[in-house]
């Protein structure tokens, strides 16, 4: 029997939610371990794994970090993106997509809001303008949506696309709580995915994150 993988992330969902959302939707066990920040500073000072960053997965295949290779090979791995190389293609397509998004909240908002630098004087419109960046990717992740015409974006189980879209919605939604109904797509996107039913008793008992709820 194949050993489980153990993925090593913080008490949070950050960059590995999505990776154990994969796990739990394939019905595949993985040990999910948690650290805390002064642990990890000094674990991996004694016994230094990758590159020092979380989260990091250890396979039967061998040690991976970097979030998204990570997802990426749990859901080749456990059939969850896609069946062909289009439909690879389109699951990788929303996620770069989506860490577009994450990154540039992160660069001209979360900065300000959760690491300290002072906000400008205009930040509102600074927000505005992320908002906008935001949903015109949302709206064009519905245009290849709606050209795939399945229940979920790539087909008519959750997959990888899905899970990354819903958990990167999430870690912006310290300045945009309504981010979810930025438009009347992904207000719908997120019911379809919230009341899935592995996803949805997941979502009702998941640990509570220690950063900021992100
Ligand atoms: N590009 C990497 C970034 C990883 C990263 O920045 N991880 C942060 C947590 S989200 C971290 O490990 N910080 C603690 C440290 O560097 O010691 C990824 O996507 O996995």
């Amino acid at each position: 029997m194949a050993t489980q993988d153990t993925l090593l992330y913080f008490s949070s969902r950050g960059r590995a939610e999505a990776i154990r959302m994969l796990y739990l939707m394939a019905g595949r066990e993985f040990n999910d371990t948690r650290t805390t920040n002064e642990k990890w500073l000094q674990e991996k000072n004694e016994n230094p794994v990758a590159l020092g960053q979380l989260p990091v997965l250890f396979t039967e295949d061998g040690v991976f970090c970097q979030s998204n290779v990570i997802a990426r090979y749990v859901a080749k791995k456990l059939g969850l993106m896609g069946d062909n190389l289009r439909e690879e293609t389109t699951h990788d397509l929303v996620v770069e997509i989506t860490m577009e998004f994450i990154n540039y909240n992160g660069q001209n908002i979360y900065k300000h809001v959760l690491f300290g630098v002072p906000e400008p004087e205009n930040f509102a419109e600074v927000k505005e303008e992320v908002k906008e960046y935001i949903t015109k990717r949302l709206l064009y992740i519905q245009s290849i949506a709606e050209k795939e015409g399945k229940e979920y974006i790539v087909s008519d189980e959750i997959g990888l696309a899905d899970i990354w879209l819903y958990t990167g919605l999430e870690l912006c939604r310290v300045p945009f709580p309504d981010i979810m109904d930025f438009t009347p797509w992904t207000t719908e996107f997120a019911a379809k995915f919230t009341s899935n039913k592995k996803m949805k008793s997941y979502l009702e008992s998941r640990p509570p994150s220690q950063f900021h709820g992100l």
